[in-house]
């Protein structure tokens, strides 16, 4: 690596060492978590700026400190390219992350014990969409829908709009971090109206997707609030957004701040803002469609070599598998397999999971990051037959040290975004 870190390696060595270790991690392996990517150096020094020193408590021209006139600036840009990019009215890019987001919008339209319509998790659902542990599922009345075994895993929206009709809920919610189907707003919004609903699309995972517009986007379908993190297929730091029409500006923007959170985090809306204009240019677009073109691909591949699939395929970038029934033991040990041979995926529930969260059935695997760093179909063959090879071997260290250099060797020649390799 070559050494951008000089004033951190004087003043401390134990972060700095963590820091040249992960950097050298995300070099020579490959990380296929789907809800992971690569910033760019831009977005980086944007991040990691003087940014980070300023309160800015309120919105643009409205703060409640002084010295905000070029933090005012970031935001304004922000949230004019977020409404640009998704074709929507008012846009906020002040929420942390995915969680206060999503909480931001429930707590602005509903009182503790009303319903809202969301998915259950080991269907793909958010811990955010009502789960038991999560502090929203103790406030509100979450009523939790699946999807159907028999129909490739797809919704049943006439089972819903029955239950929706009996429950009455607030919001029908519209989400998924773990589903890889495209989402049907137009059934949503049907069975909203039938009950008088909000309709709010959780597209944190294909934010970059639809942004570019090789995914639907739920605005098209009349929906009234959009969130989305920042930091997934959209390729910018941590954080969310919450974008609407202009009725719910008001409501949304005072649900954030003062209603949630305090101070934004101004470097991190100044590296939204540098995410948000890469998004706006025309590679951005080529990237998206690659990510599913690639997602496809490596799809095809695992399935072809005998690997069992939720929902058996994908419509976007990630895609789940059921190792139980493809290899026989569960996804924390596939998990640990695949660590071993630099490839990084994630442990996975999957629908109406036996085995507990910490030990699942499946793994989610998809191709955002693998994409940035410009890997393309033909890399993904190789990525599958290698994923699917190691899942065979398992305990046999011999071949999977072999197979991990063959992945080390493809990582070599595909840069990571901000590391400098010397
Ligand atoms: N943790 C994110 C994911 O991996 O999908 C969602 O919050």
């Amino acid at each position: 690596m070559v050494n951008q870190f000089e004033a951190l390696k004087k003043t401390d060595i134990d972060v700095y060492t963590a820091l040249m270790s992960e950097m050298e991690r995300q070099s020579y392996g490959i990380e296929l978590i789907p809800s992971e990517n690569y910033v760019s150096a831009a977005v980086l020094e944007a991040i990691g700026s003087i940014f980070t020193n300023k309160y800015s408590e309120g919105y643009p021209g409205k703060r409640y400190y002084g010295g905000n006139q070029f933090t005012d600036v970031i935001e304004t840009l922000a949230r004019e390219r977020a409404k640009k990019l998704f074709k929507c009215e008012h846009a906020n890019v002040q929420p942390l992350s995915g969680s206060p987001m999503n909480q931001a919008v429930y707590l602005a339209f509903c009182k503790p014990g009303d319903t809202i319509l969301g998915m259950d998790l080991s269907h793909g659902g958010h811990l955010t969409h009502g789960h038991p542990v999560s502090h929203m599922g103790k406030i509100f009345n979450f009523v939790r829908y699946k999807t159907h075994p028999e129909e490739n895993g797809r919704i049943d929206f006439d089972e819903l709009m029955k239950v929706a009709k009996e429950t009455k809920p607030k919001i029908v919610l519209c989400g998924y971090t773990s589903y890889p189907r495209d989402y049907d707003y137009t059934y949503f919004k049907e069975i909203a109206d039938a009950v008088g609903a909000i309709t709010m699309a959780d597209i944190a995972h294909i934010g970059g997707l639809v942004a570019a517009g090789v995914m639907r986007n739920p605005f098209d379908y009349g929906f009234d609030i959009v969130t989305t993190t920042t930091h997934k297929t959209l390729r910018g730091p941590r954080g969310g957004m919450i974008l609407c029409k202009k009725e719910f500006a008001e409501v949304i923007d005072k649900s954030v701040f003062p209603g949630l959170q305090g101070g934004p985090h101004m470097n991190t809306i100044a590296g939204i803002a540098v995410a948000l204009n890469e998004a706006l240019q025309p590679e951005f677009k080529e990237y998206a469609t690659q990510v599913l073109k690639n997602s496809k691909v490596l799809a095809k591949t695992l399935m072809d070599s005998g690997m069992k699939l939720v929902t058996n395929g994908t419509d976007n970038h990630m895609m789940v598998a059921d190792i139980v029934t493809s290899f026989g033991y569960d996804g924390k040990e596939a998990e640990k397999t695949l660590d071993k041979i630099a490839i990084t995926a994630n442990k996975q529930v999957i629908p109406d999971d036996a085995n507990p969260p910490l030990r699942p059935s499946g793994i989610r695997i998809g191709t955002p990051a693998a994409t940035t760093r410009g890997m393309k179909e033909a890399d993904m063959e190789k990525l599958g037959k290698w994923i699917v090879e190691a899942l065979q071997a398992k305990d046999d260290e011999q071949k999977l040290a072999s197979i991990k250099e063959n992945v080390m060797k493809l990582c070599k020649s595909f840069k990571v975004p901000g590391i400098k390799v010397k």
